[in-house]
Order: structure tokens, then sequence, then C-alpha cells
């Protein structure tokens, strides 16, 4: 099949499920095009099956606001054409599925068919995509796509909830790629570089916004700490970064904290890990906390959306409501404070995110694939 992706390219967990989605199809032989405004920062290895075409939009005075979608939904256009593409698999509706559905209309004037596949990621529907600014037009682009799928069936639910819908959607779990997730041996990964024997490693990896309420993960991270020495490992950039460096040199505990910044190797940092903390306000699914278990970490989670469809409560951690750190630090110090339970609770975590391995969700997307163009070769 010929395929074009588009996604945004940064850290963000849509981009890195469509990113790890597009190098599996090209793995297994399809042709794979990238359509974005910069190289998707987890494209990771070189195939004569991949190419990447970049969206430039042009600077211009008159604007205030650079017309992305224009060039995107032309460069699409351009795209499906040079190289015969059957299908434009879009990732996050905003403005992807809107641009998509612009492409496809213009490509019907030349005679093209292209079918278009849109992956609801989740603050395209929640947060931000149900919002009056924007919720006509992913409405629209949702019930205009080919097909539609969501990466559990709690965004299902939130899209049926908030918007008008005509399609059919279908859930398809986010998955990882167990090859980049050897086991690890000890020697290999040196934790004595980053804690002291007697210490635990608590992690937490994300883009630092608020809807990740970071400053819940200092305050649960204080509260273990007090009871079991520990380090906390915080991976990833944002807005609310600098507010949490004030919050742990308040507490006392800055030089417990190691902020990473960003990285596209999270699977090596997370072999340090013993325990994945992430307190989210909402969360549509949660890649982050399956990345930790795929790396036998157990995790410490809020209850909201989709995070009980890849957490189990007192199998592979715990969950909580969202802001209640006592709860969160009670659970974390009971998996922690005791060896042979942590070993259970990482047996645990790397078992159930084996239900999420590639080789399980790689198929439904080809047989939905499949089914919106049956003569795809
Ligand atoms: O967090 C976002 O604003 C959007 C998105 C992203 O690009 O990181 O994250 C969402 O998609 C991920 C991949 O499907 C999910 O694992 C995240 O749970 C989801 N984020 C939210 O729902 C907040």
């Amino acid at each position: 099949m010929k395929i074009g992706i588009v996604c945004y390219p940064t850290f963000g967990g849509s981009g890195v499920v469509a990113t790890e989605l597009g190098m599996a199809l090209a793995n297994k032989g399809h042709h794979v095009h990238f359509i974005t405004y910069k190289q998707p920062v987890r494209l990771d290895f070189i195939s004569k099956n991949i190419h990447f075409h970049e969206v430039f939009v042009e600077e211009y005075p008159l604007f205030h606001f650079q017309p992305y979608e224009l060039a995107l939904s032309s460069k699409m256009v351009e795209v499906v054409q040079m190289y015969n593409l059957e299908i434009l698999h879009v990732h996050y509706a905003i403005p992807h599925a809107y641009a998509a559905y612009m492409a496809k209309q213009m490509l019907k004037e030349k005679g093209i068919d292209i079918k278009v596949v849109t992956t609801l990621h989740g603050t395209d529907i929640t947060l931000v995509g149900s919002h009056p600014n924007y919720k006509t037009a992913v409405e629209f682009s949702i019930n205009n796509s080919d097909i539609v799928t969501t990466v559990s069936e709690s965004l299902k639910q939130d899209t049926l909830r908030l918007f008008n819908i005509t399609n059919e959607i279908h859930v398809i779990h986010n998955f990882i790629d167990f090859e980049k997730y050897p086991e690890i041996s000890s020697s290999e990964c040196q934790r004595n570089t980053i804690a002291n024997d007697n210490e635990r490693i608590i992690t937490h990896i994300s883009n630092l916004r608020p809807v990740k309420r970071a400053a819940d993960v200092i305050a649960i991270f204080n509260k273990i700490q007090q009871k079991i020495p520990s380090k906390l490992l915080l991976v990833g950039e944002g807005p609310d970064r600098e507010h949490l460096e004030f919050q742990a040199k308040e507490l006392g505990i800055l030089d417990k904290i190691l902020f990473l910044g960003n990285s596209n190797e999270v699977n090596k940092l997370l072999c340090y890990s013993d325990l994945f903390l992430l307190p989210s306000q909402t969360e549509s699914f949660g890649l982050a906390a399956l990345e930790a278990m795929a790396a036998r970490t157990p995790v410490i989670s809020t209850n909201a959306g989709g995070l009980p469809e890849v957490n189990i409560q007192g199998v592979t951690g715990f969950l909580s409501n969202v802001g209640d750190t006592d709860d969160m630090a009670k659970n974390g110090i009971y998996i922690l404070e005791n060896t042979d339970r942590l070993q259970q609770f990482k047996q645990n975590a790397v078992a159930q995110a084996k239900q999420f391995s590639l080789q399980n969700v790689l198929p439904a997307y080809k047989k939905l694939y499949r089914k919106v163009c049956p003569n795809c070769c």
C-alpha cells in the first residue's frame, strides 16, 4: 500500500504513535510518506520505503496567522499525485482531518479518490476540539472521513458525547514496539550513575503542560521520598517546568530531582525506573504509561479517561482520583517498600504492556486500510 501519514512531528504521543505506525508499515514493505512541517522526532530509521515531505508556510506581512492548513492540504494533493498514494492517514483532528478533507475534494476534481483515515488522539476531542471555536469543523471532518479511529474506548465515548457523530468509530489502542524494549541487564542499565544503591528511581515523562498536573508529581514524590529514599527523573519540556523547579526548591528536594529535558530515547531512560507517575487531569490513553510498563515499570496514575484501559488497579500499579496526591503517594510507597512486591508489579506491568504489542495492533490498522481500499496494492 502507499500511505501518506500526517501528524505533529513533536514529542507528543500522537506524533509518536503516527511515526511508530509509519515505521512499522514501512518494515512490512508498504510505502510510507510522512507529510508534516518537520521531520518527526521519533523517525529513527532509514528505509527505501520511507519518505518525508516538508510543509512550508510562506511568511507574508498581511498574515496575522500563517495558513498552515492551506499549505498542508496543497502538499497532500501534490504528494498523492506524485507518488500515487492510496490512503491519507491523519493523526490528531486539528487541523489535519480538516486539511485532509480539503485535499480529498481537490483530488476528486482531478478524478482521484483518495481515502482518508482519521485517528483521534485525545485533546483534539476533549480539551481543544470540543471548544466552540473548533467544534463545527472538527465534527464535520470526523463525519466526512472514510474511516475514524480512536486510541481508546474512553475517547470513543467522549467523541460520541461531545459531538454529533454520524460516522462509525473504531477503537484501536496505542501500541508498543517491543523490539525497542529489550530486557536490559543491570550492568547495561547503570542505575548507580543516577541514584545510590539504597534509592528507588521514580520517573515522570510528559510535555509539562497543565493537563499533566506535574505539580502533583512533585507533591507525590515529596511524600514518597520522606519514607523511601528515592530520586525523581523528570523527562520533557513545557510551560510548567520553571514552576516545578521553584516548587521543588521550596520543598527542599531539588537535589533529588533530575530535569532531563526532551528525549527521543525514553526506552533507554526507563530502564532506570522503579515507578512511573502520571497524575494527569485527563488522558485519552496515556502512551507514556504504556511505555513505562513496557520497560517493566509499575504506574501510579489517575483514573481519568482511558488510563483504566492501560493501568490495572492493584496489578500493574494503582489509579486514584485526580488530585488525590496522598492516595497516589501511599500507593507508591506500598509498591516500593517491599522488593518482592516491586518485582511482582514490574512483571505484571510488562505482561500487561504485551497486550498492546505492535504485532497485536498493526493488523487492526491494516484491516481498516483494506476495508476502505480493497484494491490497494
Ligand atoms: O496531549 C495532547 O495534547 C495530545 C496528544 C499528543 O499529541 O501528545 O496526546 C494524546 O494522544 C496520546 C497518543 O494517542 C495519548 O496517549 C494521550 O493520552 C493523549 N493526551 C491526552 O488525552 C491529554
